[in-house]
């Protein structure tokens, strides 16, 4: 069963929304603030659309989020039973520091196709083809660059791998820099980043390392959409990360999950743009107007388009 198309205009309207709030606290070096006024905006115009919605991916758990918790129902209460995952603000640092690369996300399933991802890091890896075997976490990181430089017959120099810059890659970093193969470090967003491999124009190859969970949950969505393979390891290296996977049912802690075990059947996925970067241009003022850019994907319908949307100003 597919989702109706009304659905892609309302929650690429809720995802403009929430970049929009979030204009009056770029670079004001306040993240927390930018993102409840994204979490809050969301929220609000969440509950606004007729469906019977629930987050499965959002600001944590009941006691730690008083906004968009986990299980958290939304919506009118009439209509299509939905599974939400939310990500008001992705990359707050860039918003609160006026820096390319925040966007508001959302993904959206029918009722129990969205997988209810831990608050937990997750190891990642996503190239552009839907072929299983090719690249794998637990393939060493030469392993995962020669056999992506057979398949895509390019010269491994030639390749380039995303990777967020952290310390716990270093090993990753050190290796892709023995290799010769470009490397587009990134600060912070690995949605974005792992979406950059979905695309020629982006111009990389491989995206890998560990980020978190949910927003590997999320960029898994798009890249379902988008004919790409992705696979996750959720890390559970503490006591309490282990107890929480054992109350959300997760029996094998150590799974690999490959898109299919994070989203079925079908889904929308909406990102816009808060500050420009690679994927979309960031919220813009024309007159009495905010113009938008959101990049959205519809599978069903094999939907992958940048809306431009308008906003009139209130004053
Ligand atoms: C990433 C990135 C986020 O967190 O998931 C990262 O996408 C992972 O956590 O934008 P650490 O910063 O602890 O490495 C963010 O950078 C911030 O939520």
């Amino acid at each position: 069963m597919s989702l109706d198309k009304k659905y892609i205009n309302l929650f690429s309207k809720i995802t403009s929304k929430a970049a929009i709030s979030t204009i009056p606290y770029l670079g004001k070096k306040d993240k927390k603030a930018a993102d409840k006024a994204a979490v809050d905006n969301m929220r609000s115009e969440l509950n606004k659309i007729d469906m019977k919605g629930k987050i499965v991916i959002g600001e944590g758990e009941l006691d730690k989020a008083p906004m968009l918790y986990i299980g958290e129902k939304l919506g009118s209460g009439k209509g299509p039973e939905l599974d939400i995952a939310v990500d008001p603000l992705e990359g707050t640092n860039f918003a609160a520091n006026n820096l390319p690369g925040a966007l508001s996300v959302i993904a959206v399933s029918k009722v129990n196709n969205l997988f209810h991802a831990p608050e937990t890091y997750m190891d990642k890896i996503a190239i552009n083809t839907n072929q299983k075997g090719i690249v794998d976490i637990d393939f060493d990181t030469e392993k995962n660059i020669k056999n992506l430089a057979e398949f895509l017959n390019k010269d491994i120099k030639q390749l380039t791998a995303c990777i967020l810059d952290r310390p716990r890659h270093k090993k990753i970093i050190d290796k892709l820099k023995e290799l010769k193969v470009k490397i587009k470090l990134i600060s912070d967003g690995d949605v974005s980043g792992a979406l950059l491999v979905s695309n020629k124009k982006y111009k990389v190859d491989l995206f890998l390392g560990i980020g978190g969970g949910p927003e590997g949950v999320l960029a898994a969505a798009a890249l379902d959409s988008l004919g790409c393979y992705f696979q996750g390891k959720f890390i559970f290296d503490t006591q309490e990360s282990i107890k929480r996977a054992e109350t959300m049912g997760i029996k094998d802690i150590n799974k690999k999950y490959e898109i299919k075990d994070i989203i079925k059947g079908d889904s929308i996925f909406c990102a816009t743009g808060i500050t420009s970067g690679d994927l979309v241009n960031g919220v813009k003022i024309k007159g009495n107007k905010y113009i938008t850019e959101t990049l959205i994907t519809h599978k069903s319908s094999n939907l992958n388009k940048i809306l431009v949307q308008e906003d009139t100003i209130k004053t």
